[in-house]
Protein backbone atom coordinates (compact mmCIF):
# COMPACT_ATOMS: atom_id res chain seq x y z
CA UNK A 1 0.00 0.00 0.00
CA UNK A 2 1.41 3.36 -1.08
CA UNK A 3 1.56 6.03 1.61
CA UNK A 4 -0.68 8.50 1.10
CA UNK A 5 0.76 11.97 0.51
CA UNK A 6 0.46 15.44 -1.21
CA UNK A 7 3.23 15.82 -3.48
CA UNK A 8 5.84 18.83 -3.25
CA UNK A 9 3.95 21.97 -4.74
CA UNK A 10 3.77 21.67 -8.55
CA UNK A 11 1.51 23.26 -11.50
CA UNK A 12 -1.44 22.11 -9.51
CA UNK A 13 -2.65 20.72 -6.35
CA UNK A 14 -1.85 17.11 -6.13
CA UNK A 15 -3.05 14.41 -4.10
CA UNK A 16 -2.17 10.70 -4.72
CA UNK A 17 -3.91 7.81 -3.84
CA UNK A 18 -3.58 3.80 -4.80
CA UNK A 19 -7.23 2.08 -3.93
CA UNK A 20 -6.62 3.31 0.02
CA UNK A 21 -8.71 1.13 2.75
CA UNK A 22 -11.20 2.53 4.79
CA UNK A 23 -9.41 4.50 7.37
CA UNK A 24 -6.91 6.22 4.69
CA UNK A 25 -10.08 7.06 2.13
CA UNK A 26 -11.04 9.67 5.40
CA UNK A 27 -7.96 10.93 5.45
CA UNK A 28 -7.28 11.45 1.85
CA UNK A 29 -11.34 13.40 1.50
CA UNK A 30 -10.04 15.28 4.75
CA UNK A 31 -6.79 16.47 2.59
CA UNK A 32 -9.03 17.02 -0.28
CA UNK A 33 -11.17 18.95 1.65
CA UNK A 34 -9.33 21.41 2.74
CA UNK A 35 -7.37 21.91 -0.62
CA UNK A 36 -10.31 22.66 -2.26
CA UNK A 37 -11.54 25.08 0.85
CA UNK A 38 -8.13 26.42 0.40
CA UNK A 39 -7.69 26.88 -3.37
CA UNK A 40 -11.00 26.77 -4.90
CA UNK A 41 -9.83 22.82 -6.61
CA UNK A 42 -7.50 20.00 -6.38
CA UNK A 43 -6.26 17.02 -8.62
CA UNK A 44 -6.28 13.67 -7.13
CA UNK A 45 -4.24 11.10 -8.91
CA UNK A 46 -6.41 7.83 -9.04
CA UNK A 47 -3.97 6.17 -10.89
CA UNK A 48 -6.78 4.37 -12.89
CA UNK A 49 -9.34 6.12 -15.55
CA UNK A 50 -12.12 3.47 -14.94
CA UNK A 51 -15.59 5.07 -14.42
CA UNK A 52 -16.43 3.40 -11.42
CA UNK A 53 -13.33 5.13 -9.61
CA UNK A 54 -14.76 8.82 -10.36
CA UNK A 55 -18.03 7.39 -9.14
CA UNK A 56 -16.85 6.09 -6.44
CA UNK A 57 -14.52 9.10 -5.35
CA UNK A 58 -17.50 11.73 -6.63
CA UNK A 59 -20.40 10.19 -4.25
CA UNK A 60 -18.28 10.99 -1.55
CA UNK A 61 -18.86 14.38 -1.82
CA UNK A 62 -22.56 14.42 -2.25
CA UNK A 63 -25.47 13.51 -4.77
CA UNK A 64 -24.25 13.14 -8.44
CA UNK A 65 -26.45 15.61 -10.89
CA UNK A 66 -27.76 14.19 -13.83
CA UNK A 67 -27.68 17.03 -16.86
CA UNK A 68 -28.88 16.51 -20.64
CA UNK A 69 -25.32 15.13 -21.47
CA UNK A 70 -25.16 12.80 -18.57
CA UNK A 71 -26.22 9.15 -18.17
CA UNK A 72 -28.16 7.92 -15.43
CA UNK A 73 -25.20 7.75 -13.18
CA UNK A 74 -25.04 11.24 -13.58
CA UNK A 75 -21.77 10.65 -15.55
CA UNK A 76 -20.86 12.93 -19.01
CA UNK A 77 -18.28 12.10 -21.38
CA UNK A 78 -16.24 15.01 -22.66
CA UNK A 79 -15.14 14.09 -26.13
CA UNK A 80 -15.51 15.02 -29.90
CA UNK A 81 -17.07 12.06 -30.51
CA UNK A 82 -19.81 11.93 -27.90
CA UNK A 83 -22.75 12.72 -29.79
CA UNK A 84 -24.78 10.79 -26.52
CA UNK A 85 -27.15 13.64 -26.98
CA UNK A 86 -28.41 13.64 -30.14
CA UNK A 87 -30.86 16.67 -29.77
CA UNK A 88 -30.88 20.31 -31.20
CA UNK A 89 -28.52 21.56 -28.91
CA UNK A 90 -25.92 19.20 -30.08
CA UNK A 91 -26.92 20.01 -33.91
CA UNK A 92 -26.86 23.64 -33.45
CA UNK A 93 -23.37 23.22 -32.01
CA UNK A 94 -24.52 24.67 -28.27
CA UNK A 95 -22.17 22.22 -27.03
CA UNK A 96 -18.26 23.42 -26.72
CA UNK A 97 -17.56 20.78 -24.67
CA UNK A 98 -18.07 18.39 -27.64
CA UNK A 99 -15.80 20.14 -29.57
CA UNK A 100 -11.96 20.40 -30.18
CA UNK A 101 -12.23 24.21 -29.64
CA UNK A 102 -11.29 26.12 -26.85
CA UNK A 103 -14.05 26.34 -24.17
CA UNK A 104 -13.44 30.00 -22.44
CA UNK A 105 -13.67 29.82 -18.59
CA UNK A 106 -17.28 29.38 -17.57
CA UNK A 107 -19.03 27.99 -14.05
CA UNK A 108 -20.96 24.74 -15.34
CA UNK A 109 -24.62 24.98 -15.84
CA UNK A 110 -24.64 28.77 -15.71
CA UNK A 111 -27.79 28.38 -17.54
CA UNK A 112 -29.71 27.06 -14.67
CA UNK A 113 -31.99 28.36 -12.59
CA UNK A 114 -35.53 26.45 -12.28
CA UNK A 115 -38.01 23.57 -10.63
CA UNK A 116 -38.19 20.26 -11.31
CA UNK A 117 -40.59 17.76 -10.14
CA UNK A 118 -38.73 14.64 -8.11
CA UNK A 119 -39.59 10.84 -8.31
CA UNK A 120 -41.61 11.10 -4.99
CA UNK A 121 -43.24 14.56 -6.49
CA UNK A 122 -41.66 17.10 -4.68
CA UNK A 123 -40.74 20.52 -6.49
CA UNK A 124 -36.83 20.65 -6.43
CA UNK A 125 -35.02 24.10 -7.20
CA UNK A 126 -32.64 22.96 -9.95
CA UNK A 127 -29.19 25.22 -9.89
CA UNK A 128 -25.87 25.23 -11.05
CA UNK A 129 -23.52 21.58 -9.25
CA UNK A 130 -22.28 23.23 -6.37
CA UNK A 131 -18.26 21.25 -7.61
CA UNK A 132 -17.46 19.74 -10.58
CA UNK A 133 -15.34 16.18 -10.81
CA UNK A 134 -13.56 15.86 -13.83
CA UNK A 135 -11.57 12.66 -14.77
CA UNK A 136 -8.93 12.40 -17.69
CA UNK A 137 -9.10 9.23 -19.47
CA UNK A 138 -7.79 10.12 -22.99
CA UNK A 139 -5.06 13.41 -23.44
CA UNK A 140 -5.22 15.05 -27.33
CA UNK A 141 -2.30 15.11 -29.31
CA UNK A 142 -1.41 18.85 -28.69
CA UNK A 143 -2.91 21.35 -26.57
CA UNK A 144 -5.94 20.71 -24.30
CA UNK A 145 -4.76 21.99 -21.13
CA UNK A 146 -7.07 23.08 -17.98
CA UNK A 147 -7.31 26.68 -17.39
CA UNK A 148 -8.52 27.87 -14.37
CA UNK A 149 -9.54 31.24 -12.58
CA UNK A 150 -10.34 31.88 -8.88
CA UNK A 151 -12.90 34.38 -8.80
CA UNK A 152 -12.19 34.50 -4.65
CA UNK A 153 -8.69 36.69 -5.75
CA UNK A 154 -10.45 38.39 -8.79
CA UNK A 155 -12.93 39.59 -6.64
CA UNK A 156 -10.85 40.55 -3.86
CA UNK A 157 -8.70 42.54 -6.42
CA UNK A 158 -11.49 44.04 -7.95
CA UNK A 159 -13.17 45.21 -4.60
CA UNK A 160 -9.74 46.86 -4.01
CA UNK A 161 -9.42 48.43 -7.48
CA UNK A 162 -12.46 48.59 -9.10
CA UNK A 163 -15.80 49.05 -6.61
CA UNK A 164 -17.84 50.50 -9.21
CA UNK A 165 -17.42 47.63 -11.70
CA UNK A 166 -18.20 45.31 -8.25
CA UNK A 167 -21.60 47.31 -8.10
CA UNK A 168 -22.26 46.52 -11.42
CA UNK A 169 -21.24 42.70 -11.06
CA UNK A 170 -23.47 42.69 -8.06
CA UNK A 171 -26.19 43.69 -9.87
CA UNK A 172 -28.57 41.25 -11.70
CA UNK A 173 -27.97 42.42 -15.44
CA UNK A 174 -26.81 39.16 -16.49
CA UNK A 175 -28.76 35.98 -18.09
CA UNK A 176 -27.25 32.99 -19.80
CA UNK A 177 -29.20 31.20 -22.07
CA UNK A 178 -29.01 27.99 -23.96
CA UNK A 179 -31.70 26.05 -25.15
CA UNK A 180 -34.68 26.20 -23.09
CA UNK A 181 -32.99 27.10 -20.12
CA UNK A 182 -32.44 30.74 -18.85
CA UNK A 183 -31.10 31.82 -16.20
CA UNK A 184 -31.25 36.13 -15.22
CA UNK A 185 -28.67 36.72 -12.39
CA UNK A 186 -25.69 38.44 -10.83
CA UNK A 187 -22.11 37.75 -11.73
CA UNK A 188 -21.46 37.75 -7.94
CA UNK A 189 -24.09 36.64 -5.72
CA UNK A 190 -24.16 36.42 -2.11
CA UNK A 191 -25.49 32.97 -0.83
CA UNK A 192 -24.89 33.39 2.97
CA UNK A 193 -23.97 36.12 5.36
CA UNK A 194 -20.29 35.53 4.24
CA UNK A 195 -20.63 33.17 0.93
CA UNK A 196 -20.53 34.46 -2.10
CA UNK A 197 -20.54 32.79 -5.60
CA UNK A 198 -19.84 33.19 -9.10
CA UNK A 199 -21.78 32.14 -12.52
CA UNK A 200 -19.78 33.17 -15.35
CA UNK A 201 -19.68 32.33 -19.14
CA UNK A 202 -18.23 34.41 -22.11
CA UNK A 203 -19.08 33.56 -25.10
CA UNK A 204 -22.51 32.83 -27.38
CA UNK A 205 -24.78 32.29 -23.91
CA UNK A 206 -24.28 35.55 -21.98
CA UNK A 207 -26.50 38.39 -22.16
CA UNK A 208 -25.91 41.51 -20.39
CA UNK A 209 -28.13 44.29 -19.94
CA UNK A 210 -27.22 47.41 -22.73
CA UNK A 211 -26.23 49.72 -19.86
CA UNK A 212 -23.81 47.25 -18.23
CA UNK A 213 -22.28 45.34 -21.25
CA UNK A 214 -18.60 47.71 -21.51
CA UNK A 215 -18.96 46.79 -17.55
CA UNK A 216 -18.95 42.72 -18.55
CA UNK A 217 -16.44 43.47 -21.38
CA UNK A 218 -13.82 45.18 -19.13
CA UNK A 219 -13.89 42.29 -16.35
CA UNK A 220 -13.54 39.98 -18.93
CA UNK A 221 -10.33 42.03 -20.58
CA UNK A 222 -8.62 43.28 -16.98
CA UNK A 223 -9.83 40.19 -14.92
CA UNK A 224 -10.86 36.91 -16.50
CA UNK A 225 -8.36 36.55 -18.95
CA UNK A 226 -5.71 38.35 -17.60
CA UNK A 227 -2.66 35.44 -17.37
CA UNK A 228 -2.00 36.46 -13.66
CA UNK A 229 -5.55 35.34 -12.54
CA UNK A 230 -5.04 31.93 -14.47
CA UNK A 231 -3.35 28.65 -14.13
CA UNK A 232 -2.93 26.49 -16.85
CA UNK A 233 -1.78 22.55 -16.70
CA UNK A 234 -2.29 19.16 -18.15
CA UNK A 235 -4.28 16.96 -16.53
CA UNK A 236 -2.57 13.28 -17.21
CA UNK A 237 -4.67 9.55 -17.60
CA UNK A 238 -6.20 8.94 -14.53
CA UNK A 239 -6.27 12.26 -12.83
CA UNK A 240 -9.30 13.61 -11.49
CA UNK A 241 -9.94 17.41 -11.14
CA UNK A 242 -12.17 18.59 -8.32
CA UNK A 243 -13.57 22.02 -8.80
CA UNK A 244 -15.38 24.65 -6.80
CA UNK A 245 -18.13 25.38 -9.54
CA UNK A 246 -19.21 28.45 -7.25
CA UNK A 247 -15.78 29.86 -6.89
CA UNK A 248 -13.43 28.53 -9.62
CA UNK A 249 -14.33 28.88 -13.50
CA UNK A 250 -12.49 26.29 -15.46
CA UNK A 251 -12.19 25.96 -19.24
CA UNK A 252 -9.60 24.43 -21.85
CA UNK A 253 -7.20 25.37 -24.66
CA UNK A 254 -8.54 24.38 -28.48
CA UNK A 255 -6.16 20.87 -28.99
CA UNK A 256 -5.15 18.68 -31.71
CA UNK A 257 -6.46 15.56 -31.66
CA UNK A 258 -4.47 12.24 -31.87
CA UNK A 259 -5.06 9.79 -34.89
CA UNK A 260 -6.13 6.72 -32.84
CA UNK A 261 -8.33 7.97 -30.43
CA UNK A 262 -10.09 11.36 -29.62
CA UNK A 263 -9.59 13.37 -26.22
CA UNK A 264 -11.87 12.10 -23.36
CA UNK A 265 -12.68 13.14 -19.98
CA UNK A 266 -15.89 11.73 -18.00
CA UNK A 267 -17.29 14.56 -15.84
CA UNK A 268 -19.92 14.23 -12.62
CA UNK A 269 -21.27 17.23 -11.56
CA UNK A 270 -21.78 17.30 -7.46
CA UNK A 271 -25.75 18.93 -6.83
CA UNK A 272 -26.20 22.00 -4.40
CA UNK A 273 -27.64 21.00 -1.28
CA UNK A 274 -31.09 20.52 -2.19
CA UNK A 275 -33.54 22.65 -1.77
CA UNK A 276 -37.53 21.97 -1.91
CA UNK A 277 -40.42 24.29 -3.36
CA UNK A 278 -44.33 23.93 -1.77
CA UNK A 279 -47.64 25.98 -3.03
CA UNK A 280 -48.83 27.99 0.13
CA UNK A 281 -52.65 27.39 -1.04
CA UNK A 282 -52.14 23.92 -1.75
CA UNK A 283 -53.40 23.52 -5.19
CA UNK A 284 -50.48 22.29 -6.66
CA UNK A 285 -50.50 21.76 -10.60
CA UNK A 286 -48.75 20.15 -13.29
CA UNK A 287 -46.32 22.95 -15.24
CA UNK A 288 -44.89 22.16 -18.63
CA UNK A 289 -41.42 23.70 -17.19
CA UNK A 290 -41.06 21.29 -14.36
CA UNK A 291 -40.00 18.43 -17.62
CA UNK A 292 -37.67 21.33 -18.40
CA UNK A 293 -35.83 20.69 -15.82
CA UNK A 294 -36.11 16.97 -14.78
CA UNK A 295 -33.09 15.97 -16.87
CA UNK A 296 -31.16 18.04 -13.89
CA UNK A 297 -32.37 16.16 -11.41
CA UNK A 298 -29.76 14.54 -8.55
CA UNK A 299 -28.94 10.62 -10.41
CA UNK A 300 -29.56 7.56 -7.65
CA UNK A 301 -26.63 6.83 -5.96
CA UNK A 302 -26.13 3.28 -4.21
CA UNK A 303 -24.31 2.42 -1.52
CA UNK A 304 -23.77 5.75 -0.82
CA UNK A 305 -20.66 6.44 1.42
CA UNK A 306 -20.81 9.02 4.50
CA UNK A 307 -20.71 12.20 2.38
CA UNK A 308 -17.43 14.98 2.95
CA UNK A 309 -19.02 18.30 3.32
CA UNK A 310 -16.69 20.81 0.88
CA UNK A 311 -17.76 24.51 2.48
CA UNK A 312 -18.27 25.73 -1.47
CA UNK A 313 -18.15 29.55 -2.80
CA UNK A 314 -16.05 32.59 -2.14
CA UNK A 315 -14.74 33.85 1.42
CA UNK A 316 -13.65 37.14 1.58
CA UNK A 317 -11.71 39.25 4.59
CA UNK A 318 -13.98 40.99 6.80
CA UNK A 319 -12.47 44.16 5.11
CA UNK A 320 -13.58 43.30 2.15
CA UNK A 321 -16.75 41.74 2.77
CA UNK A 322 -17.84 44.98 4.33
CA UNK A 323 -16.93 47.16 1.26
CA UNK A 324 -19.13 44.36 -0.58
CA UNK A 325 -21.62 44.19 1.34
CA UNK A 326 -21.79 48.09 1.45
CA UNK A 327 -21.81 47.84 -2.81
CA UNK A 328 -25.23 45.59 -2.33
CA UNK A 329 -26.83 47.80 -0.13
CA UNK A 330 -25.78 50.82 -2.22
CA UNK A 331 -27.45 48.85 -5.27
CA UNK A 332 -31.38 49.17 -3.37
O1 LIG B 1 -12.60 19.66 -21.90
C1 LIG B 1 -12.31 20.07 -20.81
O2 LIG B 1 -11.18 20.00 -20.32
C2 LIG B 1 -13.36 20.74 -19.94
C3 LIG B 1 -14.74 20.65 -20.51
C4 LIG B 1 -15.73 21.45 -19.71
O3 LIG B 1 -15.39 22.32 -18.97
C5 LIG B 1 -17.17 21.19 -19.84
O4 LIG B 1 -17.56 20.30 -20.60
O5 LIG B 1 -17.97 21.88 -19.18
FE1 LIG C 1 -17.12 22.93 -17.73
Amino acid sequence: MEKIHISEPTAHNLISFDRPNNQEWKEVFNQVKYQIETDGYCVIQAGSTDRSVLLELAKYFGNPQRSLGSDEWGIAEVSTFNNGNKNILTSQNQYLSNTAQEFPCHTDGAFLLGIAKTKDGRLLQISPPKLVVLQMVNTAEEGGASVLVDSQRVLEDALDWDSDLVKVLLKPCVAYARGDQLACSSVFERISSETWRIRWRYDFTTLVEESAGDAIKLFHSKYISNPKYQKRFYLQPGEILIVDNFRVIHGREAFKERTEKSRLLNVVWIADTEKFFINPVCQLKYQQVYDLYEPYTNAEVENRKPAISVCAGIQLSPNRQAIAKQLLCELL
